[in-house]
């Protein structure tokens, strides 16, 4: 009898809130506009079926978040919280999709703002804050809670994927609120904020005359490319296509194919910014392979724009001055001033002890031939990390892999599609750590490795085969 009552109260507990009636839930500062069964949203024809919450939350005055939770019918018990790409206001459905197909509860949100205009910022600092670690953490709390409310049940996991700036919102969760995920994936992170944004004043001042006209012509750019290639590709012991760890590339001879000034701009952009004061680096160049890969290239990042990408930062974020004079730009004192008043901009905390204790996994990634957020950036926090935590510690709980030839979260002449919330629920759910991912683009397989190991071809067989590969150090 007893047994038998246990079971109704369960039951009644796992029927939960029907989807229909979320909307009459009382959340604090937050309200449910819509919640209904579907079976396909905006872009998405066809979905398994799932309940879609359609919701707006205000944390505090000016605040105002839009986010979406997707709950499936059949329900792999598990939440993925899916991130936001540049300055996007917009909810990220495809990824909501591909996480609702596996079977998991998602969430998504606008970043607090509507739009990839910085001028959202400008007045109001709280959609700033929402915009950089603010909504993300309060998309996730209110998911879980209406995750909650209609299956009756906690997920018994909780994961966070992005990209870009979606690694940027991943690193903030681990480092700002590392109880709200059990495992995070964190792609290309623009976490580094505040100094990359300084590294695309840089070089787009590097790339550009006085007069605002481009120094290096576009079309050339995929020509530096081809004699990146052709001078490094077999650098790592592969005639491949792809550089393995552009860092080691030797010298480049441009002289064929550039002026002068333009291989002079070319250089200063792979150099990176440091500081006019002490020569020390404030911010790392962009890769040797990057510049022009067909489907990514410098030309909308660091070319074609009229004036330097995210600019705004400093006009709107810091300086709430629409005629701030960036070409008047003093790294030095406006990085100083931008750390000190917005420091919330960035993650680029060193210690993750919290998120490690608690049993929580980092899995991040980046690519070679990133020409959007340079990738030794992502190796630099990865070392920082190990070099605070120590590196057994690190190893126990965060792995890096870095995909040769990868462009910007995808593209690019190498291997570029794989799987990583698969390997990540690995790890959390089976204790097995990623030694290695495959990673596949059109007929080519290959293994990418758990930094700082790489991938080597053990000398027979395809070298498009992953089979054919080990992981190990690289010579020094
Ligand atoms: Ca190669």
């Amino acid at each position: 009898m007893k047994a038998w009552i246990f079971l109704v109260t369960s039951t009644a507990i796992a029927a939960g809130t029907p989807c229909t009636r979320l909307t009459s839930l009382k959340i604090p500062k937050v309200t449910v506009r819509s919640a209904s069964m579907s079976q396909s949203a905006p872009g998405l024809p066809s979905l398994p079926s799932f309940c879609r919450i359609q919701a707006v939350a205000h944390p505090v005055t000016d605040s105002e978040i839009e986010f979406e939770v997707w709950i499936p019918v059949a329900w792999n018990r598990k939440f993925e919280g899916v991130g936001n790409g540049g300055y996007v206001g917009a909810l990220s459905y495809a990824a909501m999709g591909r996480a609702l197909r596996n079977g998991y509860a998602t969430a998504s949100h606008n970043t607090g703002h509507v739009g990839d205009n910085l001028l959202f910022g400008l007045g109001h600092p709280e959609k700033v804050r929402d915009y950089a670690y603010r909504a993300v953490h309060v998309m996730t709390e209110n998911a879980k809670l209406l995750i909650r409310a209609h299956t009756g049940r906690a997920a018994v996991k909780s994961y966070f994927v992005g990209c870009s700036a979606g690694g940027h919102q991943a690193l903030s969760e681990a480092q700002r609120y590392p109880e709200d995920y059990d495992g995070i994936v964190a792609g290309a992170p623009a976490n580094n904020r505040l100094r990359q944004t300084l590294g695309f004043i840089y070089s787009w001042r590097a790339l550009h005359g006085e007069d605002g006209s481009p120094i290096v012509p576009a079309a050339k750019l995929s020509l530096v490319t081809q004699a990146v290639s052709g001078a490094c590709d077999g650098h790592d012991g592969l005639k491949d296509g792809v550089i393995e760890d552009p860092r080691k590339c030797a010298p480049v001879d441009l002289s064929g194919i550039l002026t002068s000034a333009e291989a002079n701009a070319v250089r200063q952009v792979w150099a990176g910014l440091k500081s006019p004061a002490t020569g020390q680096p404030i911010f790392t160049g962009w890769p040797l392979g990057s510049e022009d890969n067909g489907d990514q290239s410098w030309k909308p990042y660091l070319l074609e724009p009229l004036e330097p990408m995210r600019v705004g930062v400093f006009r709107y974020f810091l300086f709430g001055d629409p005629a701030w004079p960036w070409r008047k730009i003093d790294y030095d004192r406006d990085l100083k001033l931008a750390e000190q008043k917005l420091d919330y901009m960035q993650a680029i905390d060193r210690d993750l002890s919290v998120f490690a204790n608690r049993g929580g996994k980092l899995l991040m990634y980046a690519g070679w031939a990133d020409p959007v957020v340079p990738p030794q950036d992502t190796v630099s926090y990865y070392e920082a990390v190990t070099a605070t935590m120590g590196e057994a510690k690190t190893r126990a709980f965060f792995r890096l892999f870095l995909a040769p030839g990868m462009a910007h979260c995808g593209g690019g002449p190498g291997p570029n599609q794989f799987d990583s919330i698969g390997p990540l629920d690995q790890w959390l759910t089976h204790a097995t750590a990623p030694e290695r991912i495959v990673a596949t683009r059109g007929a080519r397989t290959r293994p990418l490795c758990a930094y700082p190991r790489v991938a080597r071809h053990m000398g027979k067989g395809s070298i498009d085969d992953a089979a054919n590969f080990v992981c190990v150090l690289p010579a020094q």
